[in-house]
């Protein structure tokens, strides 16, 4: 739960966005009443080079949009471009962490991504074949996606701070027949030897063939010249136009891994023509851009955010946008309000765990430099709870703009609840998304399904499909079924805790599952339990979070020794590093308590209630289905002695 609650009645003014056109009462009816009919409107402002036989096919659980449509995403975010003048406009304004920059215009854009398309065709790259994206935020990155969906080839990006044992999970599971990385990557300062990792993948999985490797550090790097290949040598002579494949509309276009509630990341299916469309749309109506947008999406590529909203949407658009390599109060605590002056930016879109960290640094670091081209701000990731809320109102936007707190997820595509002003500006609450999207349907249940009345909170379902919809979770049609549509039929189920209010605003309160979302990172609490239990001297182990200041959550893991090894410092620094290196960085615990015995109840299983309220200090309540009470006060006293 957040901290929604105490607010919920706290209302602001409409704040003063431009261009109130349309009637987001009637845009969402209509969508609603006759999907079929808003759809194939929407879609026409896409370039086709097939128009579809039907606008949707929906069997639950699986909907199919404009079945029989041909396209390609890389020709809608630049071939296009290149008849008007978006041609020579700026893409991409990039800025990397040592103060470097590079200014990318679509026609820039486009000449590359045919590069990088004829050397992956060179490679033997075909239609229909797995690359796995392992980059920074480096203009190769959306380069390398854009070359993907140019030739067909299906890729996924992992995000460049998981480590290579992450990185070759997912590589064999999506069978990636290369592996695109750099040399290293600018951390803080540090260099990071992504490299290194990319080798550590390729080694464990035999279908890899080729690492390409771009040059972004200067430290000398390793090459086996039989599997890893420079990126600038691969280009050399590659300079040609590769035609766009033409992709049915339903045709696989990347896959995306994410955390659920089994130990091991599930692959989310994203389709061409319904996301596509999705995204360019709901980018348009939640934050009305125009010619003149200069937009920063601060997420990492490697997060479906980065996908959708840093790479395609705007593209898809033809704005112009910043890209930021490192992190955000590097060298100086006002690197990104330095940044947003020096581009001009005018939406800015980012976590709430970047606003409650400038939040804590000061508003007068904001306050050095000249927001005053900012239009609309936005927030993603994790609930925004109203202080971070109303700070950032106050102190970026000068009470001068709004928010578009927008909720969805990596399945969704899109945003599926947010404000909408470039449809028509309505009134904002801090701390809520608001409003669904035209073409979704939400409604609140009780655990049996029944809908709850405004103002109870209950789990979150979304009762129609939308042309964001993931397509499935790539090789996995069971758990694809069982994950969203098991629980309450015939309805997609998100897995957030939701709360209508009187005024029908939609407060989305956090998961309601075994998912973490740590920085607004998604982790779940068996993946850290099979990563740790991966360590020798770990007999058994549980998960948890409680709630932190900065992160929004933050991991508490309770961990059982075997016998031999005893409670220390150092192997509670030894398990932090195994996660670190199983997992990534994400992973890290904010603590590790060592106890005796887990609580389980008699069938076995772990109470993870029992455990968050440990964790969180919270009364434990009902313990009667619990097999040893001595593991709770065991849990208990761990906890206060340690805390
Ligand atoms: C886009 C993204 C999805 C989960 C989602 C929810 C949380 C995202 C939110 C939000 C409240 C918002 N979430 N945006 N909760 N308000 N505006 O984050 O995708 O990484 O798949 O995470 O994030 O819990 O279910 P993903």
């Amino acid at each position: 739960m957040t901290q929604a609650a105490d607010s919920r009645v706290a209302h602001l003014p409409t704040t003063q966005y431009f261009c109130p056109s349309g009637d987001y009462d009637e845009m969402w009816r209509r969508a609603d009443q006759d999907p079929e009919g808003f759809w194939g409107e929407q879609a026409m402002d896409l370039d086709w080079f097939k128009r579809w036989d039907k606008v949707l096919d929906w069997k639950v659980p699986y909907a199919r949009w404009f079945v029989g449509g041909k396209l390609n995403l890389s020709y809608q975010c630049l071939d296009r471009h290149m008849k008007t003048e978006v041609k020579n406009k700026v893409a991409f304004y990039w800025e990397g962490e040592l103060g470097d920059s590079q200014v990318l215009t679509y026609a820039e854009l486009y000449r590359l991504t045919n590069n990088y398309a004829a050397a992956l065709k060179r490679l033997g790259v075909k239609r229909g074949d797995r690359i796995a994206l392992y980059l920074p935020m480096i203009p190769a990155l959306p380069i390398f996606m854009l070359a993907c969906a140019r030739i067909g080839a299906i890729f996924t990006v992992v995000f460049s701070a998981f480590s290579g044992q992450a990185l070759a999970d997912r590589v064999e599971d999506v069978e990636a027949k290369i592996i695109v990385t750099s040399s290293g990557m600018h951390r803080r300062g540090k260099i990071l030897p992504l490299k290194d990792n990319a080798v550590e993948a390729a080694k464990r999985c035999p279908c890899v063939e080729k690492i390409i490797v771009v040059k972004h550090t200067g430290h000398n790097v390793e090459m086996d010249p039989s599997r890893d290949v420079w990126l600038n040598d691969l280009l050399a002579g590659c300079d040609e136009y590769v035609a766009p494949e033409h992709m049915d509309s339903n045709d696989p276009l990347f896959v995306l891994y994410t955390s659920g509630s089994t130990g091991k990341p599930k692959g989310i299916l994203h389709g061409t023509g319904g996301y596509s469309l999705w995204i360019a749309k709901t980018m348009q109506w939640a934050f009305n851009t125009d010619a003149q947008t200069v937009w920063w999406c601060t997420a990492d590529i490697g997060w479906i955010t980065g996908h959708s909203y840093v790479v395609y949407a705007p593209l898809e658009l033809g704005l112009s946008s910043v890209m930021y390599e490192g992190a955000p109060d590097y060298p100086t605590l006002d690197r990104w309000w330095s940044i947003i002056e020096k581009y001009g930016v005018t939406i800015l879109y980012t976590s709430p765990t970047a606003i409650r960290m400038f939040m804590r640094h000061g508003e007068e670091w904001p306050a050095k430099h000249d927001l005053s081209s900012l239009k609309i701000l936005g927030s993603v990731g994790e609930p925004i709870n109203p202080e971070a809320w109303l700070w950032y109102y106050r102190h970026i936007g000068h009470e001068r703009i709004g928010i578009s707190d927008t909720w969805w997820q990596t399945e969704t595509g899109g945003f599926m609840i947010s404000p909408t002003p470039g449809i028509q500006p309505h009134f904002l609450k801090p701390g809520s998304a608001t409003k669904p999207m035209p073409g979704i349907v939400p409604a609140v249940l009780d655990a049996e399904g029944k809908e709850l009345p405004n103002g109870q909170t209950g789990f979150i379902v979304i009762k129609k499909p939308w042309p964001g919809m993931l397509l499935d979770i790539y090789h996995n049609p069971e758990l694809y079924q069982k994950t969203y549509w098991s629980r309450f039929p015939g309805y997609y189920l998100p897995g957030d805790y939701c709360m209508k209010d009187q005024d029908n605003f939609l407060w989305l309160l956090g998961r309601a599952d075994e998912v973490i979302k740590v920085a607004g990172h998604r982790i779940s609490t068996a993946e850290l339990e099979s990563a740790i239990v991966g360590h020798s001297a770990v007999a058994e182990a549980a998960a948890t979070s409680r709630p932190d200041e900065i992160k929004g959550e933050a991991i508490i893991m309770f961990v059982t020794l075997r016998k031999g090894t005893p409670p220390s410092v150092e192997i509670k620094n030894e398990l932090t590093r195994h996660l670190r290196a199983t997992i990534g960085t994400l992973a890290t615990p904010e603590e590790i308590f060592f106890v005796n015995l887990l609580p389980k109840t008699r069938s076995g299983k772990i109470m993870r209630r029992l455990l968050k309220a440990v964790a969180t200090g919270a009364t434990v309540g009902d313990t009667s289905t619990l097999d040893d009470g001595a593991s709770v006060d065991e849990a208990k006293a761990a906890f206060a002695e340690l805390s």
